[in-house]
Formats: C-alpha cells, sequence, structure tokens
C-alpha cells in the first residue's frame, strides 16, 4: 500500500508539472500546484506555440474535478516572490515538493543578456526562496528538485551520480562531481545544486536533485482520459527537445536536423518514466540533512541514432522522411566519451518503458492527428551560441 502525501508541484502548468499533478492525484495524494504562467508568456513573447492548445491552468483543474472527482489546488505566484512562496508553504504544508518551476530552455538562455540573465535569476531565486521557506515552515518536507544531466557535460571519465570519491596527495574525499554545462541555463541548475547541497549541510534540509536527461513523449495515462488535459508538448527550436523536434520534422516533410556531425550523445527518457522517477523519489525520501543526487535517464543516444529512429520508425508509417545535417547552432562536442552511471532509480524499482519503433509510432500518430496546426516556421533553429 503506497502512501498518501501532500504533494505540492511548483511549475504545475507545465510540459512535466501538469502531468505530474494528476499522476499523484490520481493515486489518492492530496495535490496542489505553483504557477506563475511565465512559460506561457515565454512562449507568447518569442512566438511559439505548443502542438495542441492548452487550457487555462483554472480550467485544467475543473475538468480534472469533473472527471476523477479529485481536486488539484492552485496557487497562482512567482517563486522570486519570497512572501508568496512562504505563503503557500504555510497554507499548504506539503510532505513533498515537486521542483519543476524553472525556466527549462537552453536555447532561450542563449538569445542574449536580458533572457540569459532572466534563466538565472528566475532559476536560482525561485530555488532560493523554496529552501528558505522550506527551512523556516516545513523542515522535514522533502525537494526533489528537477536538475539536468547537462550540468556534467561530457567529461572524458565515467559521470558518477552527483558525487565523486577522490583521492588527491595521499587524502580522500567525497565531492560535488565537477560541472562542465554547456549553456547558461544548465548553469543556472549548477547554481541550484550547490545552494541544495549547502541547505542539505547547513540546515539540515531533505533533498533529491534529480540530474535528468532529455524528455520525450506526449502522452501519459492521466493526459489520455480526456481532451483538455494534454500536455504542453513543443517542437520549436526553443522549447522542443531532440526527439519531439524529430518526430514534427518527419510528419511534416521537413528535414531531420541532426546538429553538426550528430555524435553527440545524452540520456534520454520517456515523460511516463519522469513520472515513475519522481514517484519513487517521493516514496524513498532522502535522510534529513541529506543532498542525494539521481541521474535521471534510461537509454544512451545519439542524435544520429535518434534521426535514423525516427526516419525508421516514419517510414514504418508511410512517410518517407529525409535526414538533413544542419551548422551546430550549440557549442558542444560533436564526439565524445560518455558513461554515466543511472542505478539508483532502478534500484529503488524504476521499470522503464525504453524507446521502440512502436512508441516512435505511436508519437507519429499522435502528431499526424494535429498535423495541420505545425507552424513549421518555428522548426529552423535561431539561436546561436556564439553570436
Ligand atoms: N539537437 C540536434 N538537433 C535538434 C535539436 C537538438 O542535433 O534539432 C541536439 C543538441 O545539439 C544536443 C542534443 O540534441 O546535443 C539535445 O538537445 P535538446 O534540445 O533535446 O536538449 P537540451 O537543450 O540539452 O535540453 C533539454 C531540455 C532541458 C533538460 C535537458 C536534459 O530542454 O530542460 O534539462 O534536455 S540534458 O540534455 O540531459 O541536459
Amino acid at each position: 500500500m503506497k502512501k498518501q502525501q501532500k504533494i505540492l508541484v511548483l511549475g504545475g502548468d507545465g510540459y512535466l508539472g501538469w502531468p505530474t499533478a494528476m499522476y499523484f492525484s490520481r493515486r489518492g495524494n492530496e495535490v496542489a500546484v505553483i504557477d506563475n504562467f511565465n512559460k506561457r508568456k515565454w512562449e507568447r513573447q518569442i512566438g511559439v506555440v505548443p502542438l495542441v492548445p492548452i487550457l487555462p491552468l483554472d480550467k485544467r483543474v475543473a475538468l480534472w474535478m469533473e472527471i476523477t472527482g479529485s481536486v488539484i489546488t492552485p496557487y497562482v505566484g512567482d517563486l522570486k516572490d519570497s512572501r508568496f512562496v512562504r505563503r503557500v508553504l504555510k497554507s499548504f504544508q506539503p510532505d513533498v515538493i515537486i521542483h519543476y518551476g524553472e525556466q527549462p530552455s537552453a536555447p532561450f538562455s542563449m538569445m542574449n543578456t536580458v533572457r540569459a540573465v532572466e534563466t538565472q535569476v528566475n532559476n536560482v531565486v525561485g530555488t532560493l526562496n523554496v529552501i528558505y521557506a522550506m527551512h523556516q515552515i516545513v523542515p522535514d518536507a522533502h525537494l526533489v528538485k528537477l536538475g539536468t544531466m547537462g550540468e556534467y557535460g561530457t567529461p572524458n571519465i565515467a559521470i558518477e551520480e552527483g558525487w565523486l570519491d577522490v583521492t588527491h596527495k595521499g587524502r580522500s574525499d567525497r565531492v560535488l562531481y565537477p560541472k562542465k554545462p554547456g549553456s547558461f541555463y544548465h548553469l543556472s541548475k549548477v547554481h541550484d545544486s550547490h545552494n541544495l547541497e549547502f541547505a542539505c549541510r547547513v540546515w539540515g534540509l531533505r533533498v533529491t536533485d534529480l540530474n535528468q536527461g532529455v524528455v520525450y513523449g506526449i502522452e501519459t495515462e492521466e493526459t489520455g482520459l480526456a481532451t483538455g488535459l494534454q500536455t504542453s508538448f513543443h517542437y520549436d527550436a526553443i522549447f522542443g527537445t531532440a526527439l519531439n523536434r524529430f518526430c514534427v520534422q518527419a510528419v511534416t516533410g521537413v528535414s531531420i536536423t541532426p546538429y553538426g556531425k550528430g555524435g553527440q550523445r545524452r540520456g534520454y527518457l520517456n515523460i511516463m518514466d519522469t513520472l515513475q522517477c519522481v514517484e519513487l523519489a517521493a516514496l524513498n525520501p532522502a535522510s534529513q540533512g541529506e543532498f542525494r543526487v539521481f541521474n535521471q535517464f534510461t537509454e544512451v543516444f545519439s542524435v544520429n541514432e535518434l534521426a535514423e529512429l525516427v526516419r525508421n520508425a516514419a517510414k514504418d508509417v508511410g512517410i518517407s522522411a529525409s535526414i538533413r545535417h544542419i551548422k551546430n547552432p550549440r557549442k558542444e562536442d560533436e564526439e565524445h566519451y560518455y558513461e554515466p552511471v543511472h542505478t539508483a532509480l532502478p534500484k529503488l524499482g524504476l521499470k522503464p518503458q525504453l524507446l521502440s519503433s512502436t512508441l516512435v509510432e505511436s508519437m507519429l500518430g499522435k502528431i499526424i492527428e494535429h498535423k495541420d496546426a505545425i507552424r513549421k516556421t518555428s522548426i529552423k533553429p535561431r539561436v546561436s551560441w556564439m553570436k
């Protein structure tokens, strides 16, 4: 029997936040969400839209109530406002806080000074307010914080889960794994990790930092319960991620775009596995004072392997997709060693849904349903790391 908990989801209107809120609510937990709709504002500002129009949060919450009889309580406000954060924690008294409430895009953070500053202020200040408020109001609560595998970059040694045992000049210590991130966005997560580790060490907070890989997928069990419960799926060059973009490219007849040589290797996971991982973290909390790091992905692929997989799956559903390598807008290694450890979540019981052509075919099928809504003009990359 699983324990029922009070779960507060930060960023509960987003691609992962909304499915997470529904997932925990459906399993009998008491769920509240915080969002300030910044993501929707940024979408309008840069002129991109998710594949499927997303209902406003109050309407989604009302629809959820109608369908399941369960309440998801929305709190609208900004994590940068420390009084707001304290007010919510006092009123809701969460056992677990799941924190997705950050600017999630690397290209967005590399657009210009304003976006770089906005990304780091939003992410770092928001998280600082959360940990201060936890320390003051709910010191026993467990923070499950979404970090990123991109914090590590692509070092020429194996990537451990957050910590590294080092022997130097005959002495040994355990240190945070050295970070070599690839954008101001990824850097914001590195800064968060340091602040979180400090808060655990000094205040005795309990934190799990989930260094998540690239998430793909469009549907979860809960988003499929009704039209109107879908999540915000992006394919544009700012908020869209590799596999999601490749599937949309195949459907629209635009070439699939590996950047540069395409040998960039990353950890990937299905959106449904994100939910499972977050649940496993919530059910098995970090100890008081523990800063625990899990590498959250299920498989490693190169961009070229993903492109091939999508092209082959598209062929099976009668679409002839092409692959065209384009100049890499990012500054990143295009051929490199990549050996990240990811054993903590499987040890807790993670049963992954691995990427298969059937899975890609079902994503393609969903995208085909909304083919007419795709804005081809937003697919081409427009942010360069070097300019
Ligand atoms: N890439 C291409 N072609 C494309 C899009 C991307 O070759 O059309 C390449 C990128 O150059 C990169 C890799 O695919 O080497 C992954 O890029 P991405 O855009 O899918 O993911 P990224 O920018 O790294 O960020 C995404 C999420 C972020 C999350 C991160 C996990 O936006 O929130 O933290 O994945 S990770 O990549 O492990 O850091």
